[in-house]
């Protein structure tokens, strides 16, 4: 067998270890709430706080400035999807208004070799990324929303991430000055 041949997919076997411990920190928090819109809350919050320190790592790695316009936001968090997820998707249906648009993928590497429980079947198990866009975002003074409006693991053809933009935050001051 050639030495090619032989090796490691690393980026497969990477992100199937994302799958699986997604999966078991989602199975755990389920064991542990009281009901299923908890779990969805709280995957939310938990990549709100990833987001919040995420950013600084992409804007350290990308060397990114200040974004243009919300289509600018939206090709660098799809950048991001690449960087940290493996998969790029595609920036689509903006709003007539410019304020809203959706990230759609074909293939979404945390729900992989999942299935959800009839009884499961309104958990909101991509949550986190929802979150992870909020964060991020607030950090670069951007106040949005995020939902998900399709979902794969509910038999949807892709997932959908929808954003939109509801306003631009003041910088915070620093602490005694205002
Ligand atoms: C700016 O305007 O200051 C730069 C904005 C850069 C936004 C980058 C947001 C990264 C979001 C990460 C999402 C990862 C999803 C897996």
């Amino acid at each position: 067998m050639s030495r090619a041949s032989n090796r490691f997919d690393t980026k497969k076997v990477n992100s199937e270890l994302v799958t699986l411990t997604y999966g078991a920190l989602v199975a755990q928090m389920v064991k542990d709430a009281e009901n299923t819109d908890d779990v969805s809350k709280q995957l939310e919050r938990l990549g709100y706080n990833m987001g919040v320190r995420l950013i600084e790592d992409f804007l350290a790695k990308t060397g990114t400035g200040r974004c243009m316009d919300l289509k600018d936001t939206a090709d660098k968090i799809q950048s991001a999807f690449k960087m940290y997820l493996g998969v790029q998707p595609n920036v689509a249906n903006w709003s007539p208004g410019g304020d809203e648009f959706s990230f759609i993928l074909d293939t979404n590497p945390l729900t992989d070799l999942v299935e959800l429980p009839d009884d499961l079947k309104n958990l909101k198990y991509c949550n986190i990324i929802c979150g992870v866009i909020r964060g991020a975002l607030e950090m670069v003074q951007l106040d949005v929303q995020s939902w998900i409006v399709q979902d794969q693991l509910k038999g949807d053809q892709n997932t959908e991430i929808r954003v939109k933009f509801i306003r631009r935050l003041e910088d915070a001051m620093p602490a005694g000055e205002d």
